[in-house]
């Protein structure tokens, strides 16, 4: 299906570490194409849909600690095959498992500091753009930066 979507998001210890626009351009350069892209920093309301299958995890409430610890920049990418591929460029939830070459692979750190996320099926990419990409929500925009809390 070519015009597979899937979103891909680049947490906050990306967005601090300015790696937004390497990881773009291997998005870019694999031949995707971006269709959606949006900075916010996100709700915990909205983690918690998220990560709907994380939420009896003992790690859970680290994983929203850290997402919510500063912006977030959500994309989604179109493209034959993409939400797979994506998946393979992303690499494994462990950045000490991920392969070199990977993002995490190349960029993570630790499990709980891993740089991005990538959905992880066509259903499920499909859910994720529906909840991040929801018109009736009030986000931040560029207008109210302060309120992103970059440093
Ligand atoms: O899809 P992916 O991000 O690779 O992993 P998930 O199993 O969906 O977990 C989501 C998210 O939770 C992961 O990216 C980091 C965090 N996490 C964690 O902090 N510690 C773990 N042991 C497992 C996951
Ligand atoms: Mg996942």
């Amino acid at each position: 299906e070519v015009r597979e979507r899937t979103l891909i998001a680049v947490k906050p210890d990306g967005v601090q570490r300015r790696l937004v626009g390497q990881i773009v351009q291997r998005f870019e350069k694999r031949g995707f194409k971006l269709v959606g892209l949006k900075m916010l920093k996100a709700p915990e309301d909205l983690l918690s849909q998220h990560y709907l299958n994380l939420q009896k995890k003992a790690f859970f409430p680290q994983v929203l600690c850290y997402m919510t610890s500063g912006p977030v920049v959500v994309m989604v990418w179109e493209g034959y095959n993409v939400v797979r591929s994506s998946r393979v460029m992303v690499g494994k939830t462990n950045p000490a498992e991920a392969d070199p070459g990977t993002v995490r692979g190349d960029f993570g750190i630790h499990v709980s500091r891993n740089v991005v996320h990538a959905s992880d099926s066509v259903e499920g990419a499909q859910r994720e753009i529906q909840l991040w990409h929801n018109p009736g929500r009030t986000y931040t925009t560029f207008e109210d930066q302060s309120s992103l809390g970059i440093s």
